[in-house]
């Protein structure tokens, strides 16, 4: 069967161009998609930089300048792996210029951008049919988006409590280096933005309920950093001597939520838990359940049934790799395991399989846009203690 095209633009080309790019290739491979996604171009600023990303996944082309790829006709959908205070700017031009867009989350770096995204996204679907979808990958990590059919199925009952953490530890050292995740005009918030985002979206997929109002706190431990240093991933190892600038964003956040439903929550999110390395958990209490997960032990859902006779009752461990499980289909022999990069696969998978049906794939920008609005409504409630309104 011959599959049309799906031309892509990318803009970016480091970590999550990295991560994106790997997706996009690995995709086709392991699963039936409707179309099949043709790497046409990477923008970077960094020619160097983006032809070396370019070389190692053999995108076909690389320009210095985003703005080429709106114009060439070969490429349908532009997928936006840069920094957050470039998302508004890039994907609104690409929406207007009729290409679908994935967007890295968070959405945007203010609620104003993300209003304005969404609303572009809006006019867009309605005006030609292009989509528009945010990056929230860890809604494809198969035991979450296994505990969302639990929770949808009624398997938990009603929802009393939400509890969720996301617990890095890359920046417990002081002398790390001043990068741009540390720098508030590039990245929007600091915890809060890039990792406090994915609990908030994942607490809400998986309920399936939204968090209306917020009371929280942030903190910023170490005020400022070296300038130089040896960057490896997201950290690295700063020049003790080098000068110091200052840090713009919180190091860590930890706020109270009330969800639409009525659940009862709690969120923290740190860049400063020694010994955590990506410790995104989401626990939830139900009349007839609970599901625990943690992405350090991402193949496994920690499922409590209440329904069943007392004497049998306790924590199962499921392990997460059998073929009716959601993505696993696609993988290895039943029993053998996934990994953080298959996310970002299965976001490929989902995104083509609903562009080639005309449907809006999820997180939608409008659902990028709840989220953003939950972060600034905790950023203003830790700048005066009180609780605020966190819905539209
Ligand atoms: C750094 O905190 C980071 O790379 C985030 O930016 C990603 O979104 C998360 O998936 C892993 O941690």
């Amino acid at each position: 069967m011959t599959r049309p095209d799906l031309g892509v633009g990318m803009v970016g080309y480091a970590f999550m161009g990295a991560a994106h790019s790997h997706a996009w290739r690995t995709a086709p491979e392991f699963f039936e998609l409707p179309m099949r996604p043709r790497l046409r171009a990477l923008a970077g600023r960094n020619v160097d930089a983006a032809s070396a990303t370019a070389q190692r996944f053999e995108w076909e082309s690389v320009t210095p300048r985003w703005q080429d790829l709106l114009t060439r006709d070969d490429v349908d959908l532009i997928d936006i792996c840069t920094p957050g205070d470039t998302h508004a700017e890039i994907a609104i031009a690409a929406l207007e210029a009729g290409k679908h867009v994935l967007c890295e989350k968070p959405l945007a770096n203010t609620v104003d951008e993300a209003e304005r995204m969404a609303k572009a996204a809006e006019a867009a679907a309605q005006a030609s049919g292009v989509r528009a979808m945010v990056g929230f990958t860890y809604r494809r990590t198969p035991a979450v988006a296994y505990a969302r059919r639990l929770v949808a199925d009624g398997r938990i009952g009603t929802i009393r409590h939400v509890r969720a953490q996301y617990l890095q530890d890359w920046l417990s050292d002081e002398n790390a280096p001043l990068t741009w995740r540390l720098d508030k005009n590039k990245a929007g918030s600091g915890a809060l933005g890039d990792i406090g985002a994915h609990i908030v979206d994942l607490a809400q997929f998986v309920s399936g309920d939204r968090i209306v109002r917020v009371n929280g706190m942030l903190e910023t431990f170490v005020e400022t950093r070296p300038v130089e240093g040896v960057a490896s991933g997201i950290g690295g190892v700063g020049t003790t001597d080098a000068e110091r600038g200052p840090v713009t964003v919180d190091d860590a956040v930890a706020f109270l939520a009330r969800f639409d439903g009525g659940a009862f929550a709690t969120f923290e999110a740190t860049r400063y838990a020694s010994g955590r390395r990506n410790g995104l958990r989401l626990e939830i209490n139900g009349t007839e359940g609970s599901l625990a997960f943690d992405f350090e032990d991402m193949n496994v859902l920690n499922f409590y049934d209440a329904t069943q006779p007392s004497a049998e009752q306790g924590f199962r461990r499921i392990i997460v790799t059998q073929p009716e499980h959601p993505y696993l289909e696609g993988w290895w022999p039943p029993g053998h395991g996934l990994g953080y990069e298959h996310g970002f696969t299965h976001q490929v998978v989902d995104l083509v399989t609903d562009l080639a049906e005309g449907r809006q794939p999820h997180p939608s920008f409008a659902d990028g846009l709840s989220v953003q609005r939950v972060l600034a409504a905790v950023e203003s409630s830790a700048a005066d203690g009180g609780w605020k309104e966190a819905s539209g």
